[in-house]
């Protein structure tokens, strides 16, 4: 597939994408940050805090009534994709860009962290990718056509962790990774990982990374996910993210593209913001030379997606009120999924929603200089202070973990002895650190440290790969590309299974994967919470949902009612040939409505007719209030209800009123049908049937079967002022002869 811009309904060819990967090559290195524009003007709207508009993308639900622009805010904004089938998430990554998304992470497999060197082909993953060249590949190919697309670069991303860490990090180099997470301690901490090897290990990877001008994000927010009153740790997260820091940018990574992967510990009911912003605060003056990458927090998560997005709107306005670079938007149903297409979207327009709502924020308040803010600023810096100082006391970081001075939910220095023990010649990878030879020689680019090339040529020593005329880095041709290795678990194999949903017409609701056949239902059952989920399944079992499970349940109270979302698979599919799919109806603007009423003022009497007492949805299509057609300009006469058709007809008459509109919701011996006929009749009768335009509606009303009466147009549930305005505008035209 070239790289020429794709049709927007058009979807993306995941199996052209998969052709000739062997030749495909990165067209860029490094990330890239938004181009921020102070002052840009969007329609009636100027923004203080805006980035580069997109050429193409989705505005939110709201735009529509802005002219449907989509200002775009300055932090870069993550989505997490990594759904098992990395296929699969090529076309959520394209949905994400189109909300907004300019940095996509990929989160690996389970267990690949132990993996002690790089995995090849496709396989299918657990709560994650697994992270392998060709899926890296695919995946960047992908996104250069998608970033074409919604004309702006998208960061790929994914982890420099675990006893491979350096040989990702080269893959990555070579495939133009440009974001990875990259943090010895989380290996140690997390991931058990040997500490000495980890922290080796972590110079070779960071120097591969400050090559290829890959952003790195730390791993400090997990002792947040992961200690048991995650508050407290909050000293600890400062001393995590300066190690790290400190050690990167002595390694050779430019400061601006070094991370802080901050969290707000806390979340409601707690105080957030009193407990969070202080602590934001701290972080951002102790560490102001570098980026901040703030995730949601996740700790407090459970599943319901409403709290969880309550929760990340307030992380955000703790970015707003401080700095964020980068705008993490895990998914809020993180707490009960591999997240879902849906939620990813979700998450970024919550991002871009809140965001921009609170653009200009800091030009009309600032953060006070008195009080508890500053008095807890202090606070939390004194206590990063004296941990990092007791960490030198007992012999530095390796002896500090020894003694399980971190993850430890004491607020430092007080200590629960809860924290994280490892051992200096313990975990995974012990005793795999081998000094280097005198004569230790490696013809490769971006290498750490001890590289004797002076033995072949001291001309080289600042390019050993000019040795051998170059490494992969330099020269791609040399990067042993390999396909599959697995003929069963590979994505040739998926896609077949899923062919007649991409060729043939065939389709089925998703969520993670292509036919997943994944559903959610909503559903409020008036009992309590055990056998509001026991009566669920059997409610979903009824509809024929397969593998139905309860993936949320909140208490309305306890006796009256518990809210239910159950997901199951739907046995079946569909063919779009099959499905009748009327014209969408095309609705003229505000606006053009408004012009022509202004040009031919427009007269309409109009009551509910016969015994019919129902005036809602009148009201709805007549009333301003409502966006009903009075607010076109259009002058409405509404003579009430239960109104005998004789006196609608006689009144259009004596108001010369070009329209005549009925609500009949009675539908009782068709009475609805036998009132329309009757208007047409009497205004035929009358003489006045050519000067007017009858139209009627109701919930019952078809509209094909209410022409048949004789009248103009019908107009059944779900109709609003618009459709109504539209019509009869329309209709006037082509009696003026002008359509
Ligand atoms: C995030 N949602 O940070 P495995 N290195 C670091 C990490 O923080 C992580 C990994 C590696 C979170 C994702 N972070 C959690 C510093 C994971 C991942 O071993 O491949 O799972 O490493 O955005």
């Amino acid at each position: 597939m070239s790289n020429k811009i794709l049709p927007h309904n058009v979807k993306l060819d995941v199996e052209k994408i998969l052709e000739n990967l062997d030749q495909y090559r990165p067209r860029r290195r490094g990330w890239t940050w938004r181009t921020l524009e102070p002052g840009l003007e969007m329609g009636p709207f100027k923004y203080k805090d805006a980035s580069a508009p997109l050429e193409n993308s989705m505005g939110l639900p709201s735009s529509k009534y802005f002219d449907w622009i989509d200002p775009q805010p300055q932090p870069v904004i993550t989505t997490e994709i990594a759904s098992g089938r990395f296929e699969d998430d090529i076309r959520r990554m394209r949905m994400a860009a189109w909300h907004g998304a300019d940095h996509i992470m990929v989160i690996r497999t389970a267990g690949q962290s132990h993996m002690d060197g790089l995995i090849e082909g496709t396989p299918q993953g657990v709560g994650g990718v697994p992270i392998t060249r060709k899926q890296v590949r695919a995946q960047r190919k992908a996104l250069d056509i998608i970033e074409d697309e919604v004309g702006r670069p998208i960061n790929y991303h994914s982890y420099v962790s675990g006893v491979a860490g350096p040989e990702v990090a080269v893959m990555f180099a070579e495939e133009g990774m440009n974001g990875a997470h990259q943090d010895p301690q989380y290996n140690v901490l997390y991931r058990n990982i040997n500490m000495v090897r980890s922290f080796v290990d972590a110079c070779e990877s960071k120097e591969i990374m400050a090559w290829a001008n890959i952003a790195q994000i730390d791993g400090a927010h997990n002792a947040n996910a992961t200690a048991r009153e995650a508050w407290k740790v909050m000293p600890e997260l400062i001393v995590q993210h300066a190690i790290n820091s400190l050690f990167s940018e002595k390694v050779g990574i430019d400061p601006g593209n070094i991370c802080l992967s901050t969290v707000p510990p806390t979340a409601p009911p707690a105080p957030c913001v009193f407990m969070d912003l202080p602590y934001a605060v701290a972080l951002r003056d102790f560490c102001d030379k570098y980026r901040m990458r703030a995730q949601m927090n996740t700790k407090y998560m459970e599943a319901s997606a409403r709290e969880n997005t309550v929760t990340h709107v307030l992380n955000m306005l703790v970015s707003k009120l401080t700095r964020a670079d980068i705008q993490s938007t895990i998914t809020p149903d993180e707490g009960r999924n591999v997240p879902w297409h849906i939620y990813n979207i979700e998450a970024c327009d919550t991002a871009k929603q809140t965001l921009i709502g609170l653009d200009g924020l800091m030009d009309m308040i600032e953060l006070k200089k008195d009080g508890p803010l500053p008095e807890k600023v202090r606070e939390i810096k004194e206590r990063a202070c004296l941990f990092m100082e007791e960490i030198v006391e007992v012999g530095g970081y390796f002896k500090a973990v020894e003694e399980g001075f971190f993850v430890d939910s004491g607020c430092y220095p007080e200590r629960n002895g809860d924290g994280i023990f490892r051992k200096m010649d313990g975990g995974i990878g012990v005793g795999t650190i081998y000094q280097r030879d005198e004569d230790y020689f490696a013809p490769v680019t971006a290498h750490y440290g001890y590289n004797n090339v002076a033995q072949y040529d001291p001309a080289a020593e600042a390019d050993p790969a000019s040795l051998i005329g170059g490494c992969t880095f330099e020269d791609p041709d040399k990067i042993v590309y390999i396909d599959e290795l697995d003929e069963v678990d590979n994505v040739n194999v998926r896609m077949a299974e899923t062919e007649k949903y991409r060729h043939d017409g065939f389709i089925k609701p998703e969520m993670e994967w292509a036919a997943d056949g994944t559903v959610m239902i909503t559903m409020c059952i008036p009992t309590d919470k055990r056998t509001a989920e026991v009566a669920a399944i059997e409610f979903a079992k009824k509809m024929n949902l397969e593998e139905p499970e309860v993936i949320n349940r909140e208490v309305l109270q306890e006796a009256e009612g518990t809210r239910i979302e159950v997901k199951g698979k739907l046995p079946f599919d569909l063919n779009i040939k099959d499905l009748y799919i009327p014209p969408e109806p095309v609705l003229l603007s505000d606006d053009e409505i408004r012009a022509d009423i202004e040009a031919h003022p427009m007269k309409v009497v109009c009551g509910t007719v016969g015994e019919d007492e129902h005036s809602v949805g009148l009201r709805e299509i007549i009333d301003i209030k409502h966006g009903g057609i009075e607010r076109f300009g259009i002058e409405v006469h509404y003579l009430g209800t239960s109104v005998p058709v004789e006196k609608l007809v006689d009144a259009a008459i004596e108001l010369n009123a070009e329209v005549i509109m009925a609500s009949t919701i009675i539908s009782h011996d068709d009475i609805h049908y036998k009132n329309m006929k009757r208007i047409h009749e009497l205004a035929v009768e009358k003489g006045i049937r050519d000067d007017v335009i009858i139209v009627a509606g109701g919930t019952q009303v078809i509209p094909e079967n209410a022409v048949k009466q004789g009248i103009d147009a019908g107009f059944g549930r779900g109709t609003h002022g618009i459709d109504v305005a539209t019509f009869l505008v329309e209709r006037r035209r082509e009696k003026r002869g002008e359509k």
